[in-house]
């Protein structure tokens, strides 16, 4: 008797000694842009297959409550990077064509923190953060700041998102490919009289536009916002996702010798979606499903260059989306008409621009091999708590000033069985109507400042929906969010309205 725990506590010894051992596995996060909670096999999908995640959900950890912070693009990649919540910082809204960067050089970020713990860092896809000073990117000369001066070592970017001129890589500081005897010129104007827009020339375009979206025709498919010049630079919206593969082989294959930390910014499936030829027609439910097939190829030829260099073991995933799910987002591709039965939400109501649980609630899922014991998970993690949780797994570290909002739920992430989530979250959207969700344990309570909330039914052409003010939900027993329950629990009510004015008010929540 007495040798049993004398041997356990040998045990539990080396385990606590483990535990607090910096670790430092290269670490891939896969962000998805515009994907629901039930848009992948894995989390319910079933009028088509995503294999590559779902290997990657049946051999890591598959949340049930896993979250972005924000229900549009920049303010999710905002917290993502600087482990603060965007409503702190305004101008994190959607970034436009010539944004200047939103993030000021020398901020610290997750990237710069696994930097400073020895990882060499790379971000590869979509940025839409802004580059450049106050006056915003200088497309022909160096476009400084942007990600090489909070802590990536390098990039391969498209500068905005891909229905916002221009259709330019970014490589470092620099416009791949621009000829300087054809200047690149990104402007709010149209350029001349005669410059071919959606408007004039829309009979003209292979995918025609249903708001916004009819400034400039590159590649048959009009944008938002004018440019000229570039073409040499341009690329193809079918080869995006292929060219971001082939960039991220290299770059796991040139840093397979110390830890990396790769940040793959997928455009699958924002619009407008034009996925590879070999994509088209994969399934049924046209472009916007076809863009995710072609993103799970992308997730599962990392996961074979992973493989290939031996580095699975050694490799933390984690697979994420900035945003749930719209439909029609401005371009005729037929993601309403050939929905079919398919719910991008998942059980949860509310899309993209919402605060309701189907904005934020998104797959979310990890993988180490080795490492992780695969599972599903019900605890509550947010893409803003990575950084803090990747400092506290690798021991990098967080000035105090910085990641007011990141927590360290690594043990969560990792599938410790006694490790918790969050117990508060508090979900926004664009930022700038003061549209807040704020889930606490399992109550949700709804802030709607203006009384209106966006995209509340997917399944329908975009549109503002009159809510009360204030509405609370049981998640426990209402996923959905279908019964307000405030006039039954007036305390709890006031409760949550008084801590989410708190945390606004505070400036931080990380202590
Ligand atoms: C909206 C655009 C939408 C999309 C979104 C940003 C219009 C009418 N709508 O303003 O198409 O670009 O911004 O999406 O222009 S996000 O996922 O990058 O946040
Ligand atoms: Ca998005």
């Amino acid at each position: 008797m007495k040798i049993i725990p004398l041997f356990l506590s040998v045990v539990f010894a080396v385990a606590a000694l483990h535990a607090d051992e910096p670790r430092k596995p290269n670490v891939i996060v896969i962000m998805a842009d515009d994907m629901g909670y039930g848009d992948l096999s894995c989390y319910g999908a079933d009028d088509f297959e995503t294999p590559y995640i779902d290997q990657l959900a049946a051999e890591g950890i598959r949340f049930t409550s896993g979250y972005c912070s924000a229900s549009t693009c920049t303010p999710t990649r905002y917290s993502f990077l600087t482990g603060t919540y965007a409503f702190r910082k305004p101008g994190t809204g959607i970034a436009p064509p010539s944004s200047p960067s939103i993030i000021p050089a020398g901020t610290p970020t997750i990237a710069s923190m696994l930097r400073g713990v020895g990882y060499k860092t790379a971000v590869i896809g979509k940025w839409h953060l802004g580059l450049g000073g106050e006056k915003g990117p200088d497309w022909n000369g160096d476009l400084k700041p942007g990600p090489l001066e909070f802590g990536f070592d390098t990039c391969f970017l498209l500068p905005t998102t891909n229905d916002r001129v221009p259709q330019v890589y970014v490589k470092d500081h620099r416009v791949l490919n621009l000829d300087p005897k054809d200047p690149l010129w990104v402007g709010k104007k149209k350029p001349s009289e005669d410059h071919p827009t959606g408007i004039t020339h829309r009979d003209t375009l292979k995918m025609d536009w249903t708001h916004g979206h009819n400034s400039t025709i590159h590649n048959g498919i009009s944008r938002i916002g004018f440019y000229t010049g570039g073409h040499a630079a341009r690329f193809r919206d079918e080869d995006l996702a292929d060219k971001w593969v082939e960039k991220s082989v290299e770059y796991i294959a040139e840093n397979k010798d110390q830890p990396f930390f790769l940040f793959f910014a997928s455009h699958d499936l924002h619009v407008p979606r034009m996925p590879h030829e070999r994509f088209q027609g994969a399934t049924r439910l046209g472009y916007r499903a076809d863009s995710i097939v072609q993103l799970d190829w992308c997730v599962g030829e990392l996961m074979k260059a992973v493989d290939q260099h031996g580095l699975a073991e050694n490799t933390l995933f984690v697979f994420c989306s900035d945003n749930g799910p719209v439909m029609d987002d401005g371009y005729a591709d037929e993601a309403l008409e050939k929905l079919g039965d398919h719910r991008a939400g998942g059980p949860f109501t509310g899309g993209k621009y919402s605060v309701y649980e189907g904005g934020t609630r998104t797959p979310f899922i990890t993988r180490w091999k080795g490492t992780i014991e695969p599972g599903v998970s019900d605890e509550v993690v947010c893409t803003i708590d990575l950084y803090g949780s990747l400092a506290a797994l690798t021991g990098g570290e967080i000035p105090d000033e910085a990641a007011l909002d990141s927590f360290d739920v690594s043990g969560a992430l990792l599938g410790d069985s006694d490790a918790e989530g969050r117990d508060e979250l508090v979900q926004q959207d664009n930022g700038s109507k003061g549209n807040f969700g704020f889930r606490s344990g399992n109550w949700k309570l709804q802030r709607h400042d203006s009384g209106k909330a966006r995209n509340v039914v997917v399944e329908k052409l975009l549109e503002n929906t009159d809510v009360p003010k204030f509405q609370l939900f049981d998640l426990s027993k209402d996923p959905e969010e279908k019964n307000n329950v405030i006039e039954d629990h007036p305390e709890k009510a006031e409760e949550l309205k008084a801590r989410l004015a708190a945390i606004i008010e505070a400036g931080r929540t990380r202590e």
